[in-house]
């Protein structure tokens, strides 16, 4: 099926508004996407009519609350295909997903000499809290490097597999390069050993259909933010068994089924690990964005940015002077590249000034930069919304540079 693009960007309000003059390109969508009406609508409905703690009154209108946030968990779990709704947490977004496992699975079942299997291209969030966790019990990182083409290898990663590895973390779909790994092949050989797997879903799950159950996956994390859902807002998704062995993350309301002096006895999944009162809004925000998402329907959202991303990379590679970052064969969405001789940042400026937002920087992936010899990169990454017309503006724009440096 096609989609209508004229019509869904007529559901974001944000897009339709100048910057310096100019009509908004909003080609930094990787960072954060923006919200559709039916979004924001949901976020204001809570707090204007609904808003209440939840799990808590008898009241009807911590009734209603609760309601929405426990049918949101029920949105997300279809999204991804759990199991059950013991299987979803609901998290500040994927970083604190990621220190979660790496502090309450983490914690629990590593010690010193043990590994943990991560890749070159991790976002920081899928690094530093596996560094913090070596620091605490004396295990240690691996890394699989990346060619340059922005591509890991299978062979690479089972080389790197032992009888030490206890977790390979892993990106699903990178944000500084695009790559799509080959999550599934990975799983089968870290789960030939017996390891679990988490994958980095931050950026996967605005644009590929995730299936937990038929990737057999142990961890999956998400953003709402990056999928038309709200900020501080996110969810991990881990199989019943590893959650049911997991001791709690933080300690609070919510969390608890009975408590005295002596001991604590904790509640039931998933709520042992939401302490405290939850982003309720943020909640429901999440669960209204993929309400629309699946009314695009994964599949035409795809094929869609595939063919944007196509388009922009074809131009991209007769742009003089254009040197892409992240070429790999299965790629969606981002498009990174630098200009001979200009940096980063005053590209970003100058598109700025012309109405089109892009992100320059090292997109949290310091090692891809130091990997492909470069302080920064230009990244473009698309969402449903966004049109060719928009991408040629940016290489209009990209023009413009190059007359300003010539
Ligand atoms: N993992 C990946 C692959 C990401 O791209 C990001 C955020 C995160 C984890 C962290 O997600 P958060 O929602 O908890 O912040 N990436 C970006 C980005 O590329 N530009 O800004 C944030």
């Amino acid at each position: 099926m096609s989609l209508d693009i004229q019509a869904i960007r007529a559901d974001f309000p944000i897009l339709h508004q100048q910057v310096h003059g100019q009509p908004l390109a909003y080609l930094d969508n990787a960072a954060t996407t923006q919200k559709p009406q039916c979004v924001i609508e949901a976020v204001r409905q809570y707090y204007e009519r609904d808003n209440a703690n939840v799990h808590r009154g008898v009241h009807a209108l911590s009734e209603r609350a609760t309601a929405k946030y426990e049918g949101a968990r029920e949105k997300v779990r279809a999204f991804i295909n759990a199991a059950s709704l013991s299987e979803i947490v609901f998290v500040r977004g994927a970083t604190e997903a990621i220190n979660l496992v790496a502090q309450s699975y983490g914690r629990s079942n590593l010690k010193a000499g043990d590994e943990i299997l991560i890749t070159e291209m991790e976002h920081h969030s899928n690094i530093v809290p596996w560094q913090l966790l070596c620091e605490q019990t004396g295990a240690k990182l691996k890394v699989v490097p990346i060619n340059d083409d922005g591509e890991i290898s299978l062979e690479d990663v089972e080389s790197r597999l032992s009888k030490r590895t206890k977790l390979v973390a892993v990106v699903h779909l990178s944000n500084a390069l695009g790559t799509i790994n080959p999550v599934r092949e990975i799983i089968d050989l870290a789960h030939g050993q017996d390891i679990p797997v988490l994958l980095d879903g931050a950026q996967a799950t605005a644009h590929l259909a995730v299936d937990v159950q038929a990737l057999d996956v142990d961890f999956y994390v998400m953003s709402a933010h990056k999928m038309l859902g709200p900020t501080g807002i996110g969810a991990l998704y881990a199989k019943q068994e590893l959650l049911e062995a997991m001791p709690p993350y933080q300690g609070g309301g919510d969390m608890i089924s009975m408590v005295s002096f002596e001991k604590s006895q904790f509640a039931e999944l998933p709520y042992r690990f939401e302490a405290g009162t939850p982003n309720i809004a943020g909640v429901i925000g999440f669960g209204a964005a993929i309400d629309y998402l699946q009314k695009l329907g994964l599949e035409n959202v795809a094929e869609y940015e595939d063919g944007l991303l196509r388009y922009a990379t074809e131009r991209a590679q007769v742009f003089p002077g254009l040197r892409l970052i992240g070429t790999a064969r299965r790629k969606a969405s981002i498009l990174s590249f630098v200009l001979e001789g200009i940096h980063p940042h005053d590209i970003g400026t100058i598109l700025d000034r012309q109405g089109v937002a892009v992100r320059t920087g090292h997109h949290c992936a310091m090692p891809v930069m130091e990997h492909f010899q470069v302080p920064a990169t230009v990244r473009v990454s698309f969402s449903v919304y966004n049109t060719m017309d928009e991408a040629d503006r940016l290489f209009a724009a990209l023009e413009k540079v190059r007359e300003m440096f010539a």
